[in-house]
């Protein structure tokens, strides 16, 4: 096992990394911008490394930086947490040339799911079930042109180097196309350096359904259920729900066993996540893999009773999967809570909390950094924490969740509490009675 891992993050997933090392007895380095001197995660890591001034391009994106850290420091692990350079092959890569463990997939796995055309193509050979579309990829309008003409409007057009909604546009016409693919390309070359594209047909209103994969260095591979995160805003998942009201028996067990296909054909080891789009007719499709940890990993980890930091860990010292085969119990939910004004377009409010009470009781998590004195900083994501309940049933997890809500006090800045108490009464979230458009539909008819 490890003696010392660096959590190259910040914020509530920094902290959460900490806590599992020090349950595993793993020394703990954190690192730091300069407008994070004060915050929890340096307070509670065994050593702290300053790695350079706020902007991020400057700290948490500085792999040399990074490094140094980690060698002063006498790591023998670096754990990315999400987001940052989660994702970024290259990292993963120096890490481990630099004899310090990258807590994740190899780089050739997060290269081949980083590519979201490849990926696809992929997942097609070996039959999980993919949207209509392009094969391989393209740049030319002409390519674009007659692909699109043949699969038939709307479309969506996607970057390869993308994920996550980023560099994706919607076509519904070919008179839009040329000026579309423009525009994205450009978007896609100064966000990802590269400007490929791949399309497809456009599935209207659809769910997004993603499961949980864990795989060990020996082959083995499972799942951990899925995650229901259709409740979205520009591509930011605002709420999660674990098990997806949307699906049945039989078809959870037939996504299930697409997912665990995907994540075999590239031997998949550590966490990963496959991601679907599930249409109003329930035909599921692949959209990508994430090759990290997510957000939204507590609610999976109410329901099965895991700690999923740890499980990553030990398959990245090189030990087993510790169960493969989960009981479900119960319904989790989870609410991001942001420091954003929901009346002023989710503006960010950085600034000082000058008030602060997390929930606690019977079934109820909050993952945050957040404390009564603690500043936002304006650098960063402006995610406050995550609220996240367990009941027995569905019904029982949103009212759980509402009296959660009420003792959940933040004062200083605007937060998304309110609009998360609204959205848990509508009666058509209750119902589960909504698709991806939930809230751009709500804002055309709240303004
Ligand atoms: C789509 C789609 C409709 N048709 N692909 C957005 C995130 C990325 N992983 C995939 N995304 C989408 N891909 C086709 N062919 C609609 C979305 C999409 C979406 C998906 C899930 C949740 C919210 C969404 C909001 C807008 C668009």
């Amino acid at each position: 096992m490890f003696n010392k891992i660096l959590i190259a993050n910040r914020g509530e997933v920094a902290l959460r990394i900490i806590r599992t090392c020090k349950e595993m007895g793993i020394k703990t380095v954190a690192v730091y911008s300069t407008a994070d001197r004060n915050s929890l995660h340096v307070r509670f890591a065994d050593e702290a490394v300053c790695i350079g001034p706020a902007s991020a391009s400057q700290s948490y994106l500085n792999i040399p930086r990074i490094i140094s850290a980690g060698e002063i420091t006498n790591a023998d692990a670096i754990h990315p947490g999400y987001g940052f350079l989660a994702e970024n092959a290259e990292f993963a890569e120096i890490c481990n040339d630099s004899n310090m463990i990258f807590i994740g997939p190899t780089p050739e796995m997060m290269s081949r799911m980083g590519d979201k055309a490849v990926a696809k193509e992929l997942m097609k050979k070996i039959g999980v079930p993919v949207v209509e579309g392009s094969e391989g990829k393209f740049t030319e309008y002409e390519e674009a042109k007659e692909i699109a003409s043949k699969i038939g409007y709307p479309i969506i057009l996607k970057a390869s180097a993308g994920g996550g909604g980023k560099g994706m546009r919607i076509v519904r016409e070919e008179s839009h196309l040329e000026a579309a693919l423009d525009i994205t390309k450009a978007e896609a070359l100064s966000a990802f350096g590269v400007d490929s594209m791949y399309l497809e047909k456009l599935i209207e209103n659809p769910h997004h359904v993603e499961f949980q994969i864990i795989g060990d260095k020996f082959g083995n591979i499972v799942h951990a259920g899925e995650r229901d995160c259709t409740i979205q805003r520009r591509h930011q998942k605002l709420i999660e729900e674990c098990p997806s009201p949307y699906l049945d028996e039989d078809l959870r067990e037939r996504m299930a066993q697409a997912a665990i296909n995907a994540a075999k054909s590239v031997n998949y080891e550590s966490l990963g996540t496959v991601e679907f789009l599930v249409d109003k007719d329930k035909n599921f499709y692949f959209m990508e893999m994430n090759t990290r940890m997510q957000v939204e990993h507590p609610i999976t980890e109410a329901v099965v009773n895991i700690d999923l930091i740890k499980e990553q860990i030990c398959i990245a010292a090189g030990e087993k999967i510790s169960r493969k085969k989960f009981k479900f119990f119960g319904h989790s939910i989870e609410c991001r809570i942001n420091a954003e004004d929901t009346e002023l377009n989710f503006k960010p409010c950085p600034g000082l909390i000058t008030a602060f009470n997390a929930p606690g009781g019977n079934g109820v998590r909050v993952d945050t950094h957040c404390y009564a004195g603690y500043h936002i900083p304006s650098n960063y994501d402006s995610m406050i924490g995550k609220l996240i309940v367990i009941g027995v049933t569905r019904e029982e997890a949103i009212k759980r969740m509402l009296r959660a809500l009420d003792e959940f006090i933040v004062e200083g800045v605007k937060t998304t509490i309110p609009l998360f108490q609204k959205i848990l009464t509508d009666k058509n979230f209750v119902a589960y009675n909504y698709d991806t458009n939930y809230l751009e539909k709500r804002e055309e008819i709240e303004v």
